[in-house]
């Protein structure tokens, strides 16, 4: 068994619903460690490039506008790396099927979601479904410092010029 990371979204449903302690006290249980967590604003730049596999789906903009938050109340999401033994399965394994209904009414998404009638599986979480993939995600949603854990390599960059948002 491999030493994996995995990406985690709390969707803007998840959210919304207050659910985000229920999900985390769920997570928990499979006694991996939180390596990183951050309250992100989800821009169309990124919503695009997280769910770019999908691009041709027919639901791919209502998946966009969903993961945006703009069916919900909250524009954000909650974005988390669990690290550990076996993390990729072992989260999308208490996540349970990508459609709520047909979902383990034990897993998170089958006690959670639920199928608008516009027909978006809301299903309140996102767990990456491969290495490779948890690998893009990860490097998608966190920066290197942001991650306690590091698993993948790392380069040190000079930057001329930043500009950053300061207090006024
Ligand atoms: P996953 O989240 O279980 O990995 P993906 O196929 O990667 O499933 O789809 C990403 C997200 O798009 C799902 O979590 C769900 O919110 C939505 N979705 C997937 N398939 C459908 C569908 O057939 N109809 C409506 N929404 C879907
Ligand atoms: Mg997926």
């Amino acid at each position: 068994m491999a030493i994996e990371q995995t990406l985690v979204l709390i969707k803007p449903d998840g959210l919304t619903k207050s659910l985000t302690g229920n999900i985390l006290s769920r997570l928990s249980e499979t006694r991996l460690e939180i390596a990183a967590a951050r309250i992100v604003a989800v821009t169309r730049e990124l919503a695009e490039e997280h769910y770019a596999q999908l691009k041709d789906e027919p639901f791919f903009d209502e998946l966009i506008n969903y993961i945006m938050g703009e069916l919900h109340e909250r524009r954000r999401v909650m974005a988390l790396v669990y690290h550990g033994e076996d993390a990729i399965k072992k989260v999308r394994e208490i996540c349970g099927d990508t459609n709520p209904e047909e979902a383990d009414p034990r897993s998170i998404r089958g006690a959670y979601g639920r199928i608008t009638t516009s027909g978006i599986y809301e299903n309140a979480i996102h767990a990456s479904a491969n290495p490779e993939d948890a690998e893009r995600e990860i490097k998608l949603w966190f920066r290197p410092k942001e991650v306690v854990y590091r698993i993948y390599p790392v380069q040190e960059i000079e930057l001329e010029e930043v500009k950053r948002l300061d207090w006024a």
